[in-house]
């Protein structure tokens, strides 16, 4: 049996940090296939310099506030490399507090790519997105506008022009998207998150009073629209 935090059906990006058996036998691997899943990416900490300390334990506690309201759907942080120092950071917060690992988890991989990379089903992912909502400028938020095509940047006009910091907006992806198309997603949440970057709009100056407290109602935002589409 391999130790491993992560449910079956796909790969432990740690095999060695894995303190829980949560393997089951390859019989079972594509019973998760159709549980409701929202990958999120971690909003704020690379481009707009938010805290990773700080950040983690807002995304755990965020988790845990929101895991039994939305039934048996899932949610999966989501960052590129095995190096990552947010998801080290949140896998042992969350593992301290005991979040339910079948219904929390981490996974290395890139969020565009997560049925047909990781073989990964999701069927919402969330984007840290700009105040304009436009594609491209780095980050998560290029990668998935470029996977998702112009398919969603026109189903993003329909719902808004704009998005104030610690706001989502819950986007239907149209069925001709290849992100639809090749990886199931349906929908894509668009957040933003506070900034900490002096070169990019709102920044919050180094204040983490407030950096925090939008930094929770972002993620508020974000688990309340996925509530809202699994509902
Ligand atoms: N798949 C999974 N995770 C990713 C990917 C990917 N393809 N790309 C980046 N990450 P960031 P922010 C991780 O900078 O800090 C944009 O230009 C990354 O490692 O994308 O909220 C927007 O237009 C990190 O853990 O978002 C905004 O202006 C996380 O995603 C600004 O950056 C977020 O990193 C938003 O900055």
């Amino acid at each position: 049996t391999q130790n491993c935090s992560v449910p079956s059906g796909h790969a432990c990006e740690d095999v060695k940090d894995c303190d829980k058996v949560e393997m089951t036998s390859v019989a079972d691997g594509n019973a998760s296939d159709n549980i409701p899943t929202l990958a999120f990416p971690s909003i704020s900490t690379a481009d707009f310099q938010f805290n990773l300390e700080k950040a983690s334990d807002i995304i755990v506690e965020k988790v845990e506030e929101f895991i039994n309201k939305i039934g048996k759907a899932r949610l999966v942080l989501v960052d590129l490399s095995h190096g990552s120092k947010i998801l080290s950071l949140v896998r042992t917060k969350a593992a301290k507090k005991n979040v339910d690992p079948n219904k929390f988890f981490t996974v290395v991989g890139d969020i565009t790519r997560l049925h047909s990379g990781e073989g990964l089903n999701c069927n919402v992912i969330a984007n840290a997105a700009n105040w304009r909502l436009k594609p491209g400028g780095g980050g998560v938020n290029a990668a998935i506008f470029s996977a998702a095509g112009l398919a969603l940047e026109s189903a993003t006009k329909e719902r808004a022009g704009s998005l104030k910091p610690g706001k989502a907006v819950v986007v239907p992806l149209p069925p001709t998207s290849p992100l639809f198309t090749r990886e199931g997603v349906t929908h894509v949440i668009h957040v933003l998150g506070p900034n900490m970057n002096p070169q990019r709009p709102n920044f919050l100056n180094n204040d983490y009073v407030q950096g925090c407290e939008v930094l929770r109602e972002a993620y508020t935002s974000l688990f309340e629209g996925f509530a809202s589409i699994v509902r």
